[in-house]
Formats: structure tokens, C-alpha cells, sequence
């Protein structure tokens, strides 16, 4: 069948040992709130500038197999005037999209949240592909407060997932199942090791009845820490949990675990990326990256907007890159920063 040939091209086009995923798909509400603490306006120029920016960093393919980019970026061109896809693909970078239209109260179900985007799917997923997309990610997002994630939306965002992982896969397009239990909040490590668990096994339960095909998909979920408002976590405290939460959710067949960074620090996310790769025991999942702010945030800082720091921008994300590739193998040291 013509779509597990594609699929199975673009997983190994994508799962490396050392390279990761860059994800640049902020909504525009969200890439404004992030230009904006560097004093630059949100406009369709400056968005092209920025994205064009990070994928046309020389050498960023080393480190980086796959970009998630937002529906406006996969049809600009880059700097170059070749479109983003293509430019990407020139160092060896698989282009993805995200398809979600994101978050909404979860109805009749206080402080619950659900991703909507399911209407019509299945005719985006044909455009973009023929647009250059290999790949597709959709996000549900989970608050920890004392009677949230309720069951019921567990099950309910679990549901929504694997259909949308199942119509990726019919249309050829590898699905990132992306799950993430938000550290906002002054719960405890064990509170949130505890919550992704059940949203995690909830979503294989799903999954497995949606008929996905595990190999052909990649997991991006949160890495276990305490909420944001309780003490901070040592890498090896965060990677023992997290290590332990997969192994209990996470069926071996699945490729790859690619963690989303979720307002870590860039340094602090490396870290525990390196401590989970130093503790991994021959585990069957390669644990990567699909960081989104752990890796733009300090490129965004010295680009200021200002094509003048273009260069410098880009030595600084392939940097970030290099140091997320040496945690890969757990040979990341502070000291490199
Ligand atoms: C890059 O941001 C993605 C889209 O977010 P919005 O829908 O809120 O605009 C987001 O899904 C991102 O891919 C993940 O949260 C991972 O990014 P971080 O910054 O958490 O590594």
C-alpha cells in the first residue's frame, strides 16, 4: 500500500541517533506574544523573516531531521525564494505542519481543555502534502489542578488523538501524538508523574483502537517535573521519573519519543534531556527533542528583528541545536554552554 511506503520513508528520513526536531509552529496569537519581548511586530514580512531565519541556518541539519511549521510558513518562501519546504529538505530537514486549530474549554467539564481541527482533516492533510508536508502534529494540552485532568477528558482528548493520528496515517502523512501535561501549577513531581501516566496509557488505549500503526508514528510528550510554582527538580530526579513513566506507557514499538520542552529554560531542558540519555538502559525508543521555545529563545534574543543579526541569530540556534545533539547521547556537559 502506497501510504506505508510513505510513511515508512518518512520515519526513516526523521529518526536519527543525535537529531531532533525544531518546532516553529506558534499560532499567531503565540509568535506575537514571543516577538513581542523582543520589540517586533508580528506581520507576515517579519514571520517569514524569522522562519526563513531558522531554517536556512547552515549546518542545522546535522542536529535537526524534521520542522513543525504553521500553515502560513509551508506555503512562504524562504530568503533564497525557494519555498520553505524545499529549503529545508536541502539539509536534509523533513518539513511537518501542524494541523490542530487549537484549545477550547472541554464543555459541561470545569477547567478541562479539548484541541478541535477534526472537521475536514483528511482533505488539509491533501494540500499540504502536495504543499511539501511529510509529516503532522496535533497537540492536546492538559491543566493539573485537584479535580483536573478529569477522567473524562482524559478519555475524551485520548479519543481525539488517535483519530487524528489514524487519518495521518491513511493519508500518508506521519502522525506526532503530542500530549502534554502542562507545569503550570504547585504540584509535585509525583502529581504530574502521575497525571501523564493516566493521560498517557489512556492515549495507547486509543490509539490501539483507532488501528494506528505505532511504528509509523513519533510521541511528543512533556518530560515529568514539579509545577512551576514548587521547587525546582535535579536533571536526575526529572529523568528517573520520566524514564519511569514511559517505561510503564510507552509500548516498544513506537520509534521515537521526541519531548517537547514546555517553558523549561533552554539550559535546564539540555540538562534533563542529558540525564534522561545518561539513565537510559538500552530503552527501545530513541529520546530526542521536538523543542519549540528551548530552542528559538536565545536565537530570538540576539535576532532582535533586525536582519543585521541574521548571522549571529543562526550561529546561536545552531548552538542550541549542537548542545540538544550531545544530550541526545548523554554526553552534554553545563560547561559547553
Ligand atoms: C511552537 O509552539 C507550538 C504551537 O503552540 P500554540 O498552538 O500555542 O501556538 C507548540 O505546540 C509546541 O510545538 C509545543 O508546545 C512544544 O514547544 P515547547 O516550546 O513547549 O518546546
Amino acid at each position: 500500500m502506497q501510504y506505508l511506503t510513505e510513511l515508512e520513508a518518512t520515519i526513516n528520513d526523521m529518526v536519527h541517533p543525535g537529531r531532533g526536531i525544531l518546532a516553529a509552529d506558534e499560532s499567531s496569537p503565540t509568535i506575537a506574544k514571543r516577538f513581542k519581548v523582543i520589540n517586533t511586530e508580528s506581520t507576515e514580512k517579519t514571520r517569514r523573516a524569522w522562519r526563513s531565519l531558522l531554517v536556512t541556518t547552515p549546518g542545522l541539519g546535522e542536529y535537526i531531521s524534521g520542522i513543525i511549521l504553521f500553515e502560513e510558513t509551508l506555503c512562504q518562501k524562504a530568503d533564497d525564494s525557494i519555498m520553505v519546504p524545499q529549503a529545508a529538505w536541502a539539509q536534509k530537514i523533513v518539513s511537518g505542519i501542524k494541523v490542530d486549530k487549537g484549545k477550547i474549554p472541554l464543555a459541561l467539564s470545569p477547567g478541562d481543555l479539548i484541541t478541535e481541527g477534526l472537521d475536514g482533516l483528511a482533505e488539509r492533510l491533501r494540500d499540504y502534502k502536495q504543499q511539501g508536508a511529510r509529516f503532522a502534529k496535533w497537540r492536546e494540552v492538559y491543566s493539573i489542578e485537584q479535580h483536573v485532568p478529569s477522567q473524562h477528558a482524559i478519555e475524551a482528548n485520548a479519543e481525539v488523538l488517535a483519530r487524528y493520528a489514524a487519518v495521518c496515517q491513511q493519508e500518508g502523512l506521519v502522525p506526532i501524538v503530542e500530549p502534554e501535561v502542562l507545569m503550570d501549577g504547585e504540584h509535585d513531581i509525583d502529581r504530574h508523574a502521575a497525571a501523564t501516566e493516566a493521560v498517557q496509557q489512556a492515549v495507547f488505549s486509543a490509539l490501539h483502537r483507532h488501528h494506528v500503526i505505532l511504528e509509523l508514528m513519533i510521541l511528543k510528550p512533556n518530560m515529568i517535573l514539579p509545577g512551576k510554582s514548587c521547587r525546582q527538580a535535579e536533571p536526575d530526579e526529572v529523568a528517573t521519573a520520566t524514564l519511569k513513566t514511559l517505561r510503564h506507557t510507552v509500548p516498544v514499538a513506537v520509534p521515537s519519543i521526541n519531548f517537547l520542552s514546555g517553558g523549561q529554560e533552554p539550559e535546564e531542558a539540555t540538562a534533563n534531556l542529558n540525564a534522561i540519555n545518561q539513565q537510559s538502559t538500552d530503552e527501545p525508543w530513541q529520546l530526542s527533542i521536538s523543542f519549540g521555545r528551548a530552542l528559538q529563545q536565545t536565537a530570538l534574543q540576539v535576532w532582535l528583528g533586525k536582519p543585521e543579526n541574521v548571522t549571529d541569530a543562526q550561529k546561536a540556534l545552531l548552538k542550541r541545536a549542537y548542545l540538544n545533539h550531545k544530550a541526545m547521547q548523554g554526553q552534554y556537559q553545563t560547561s559547553m554552554e
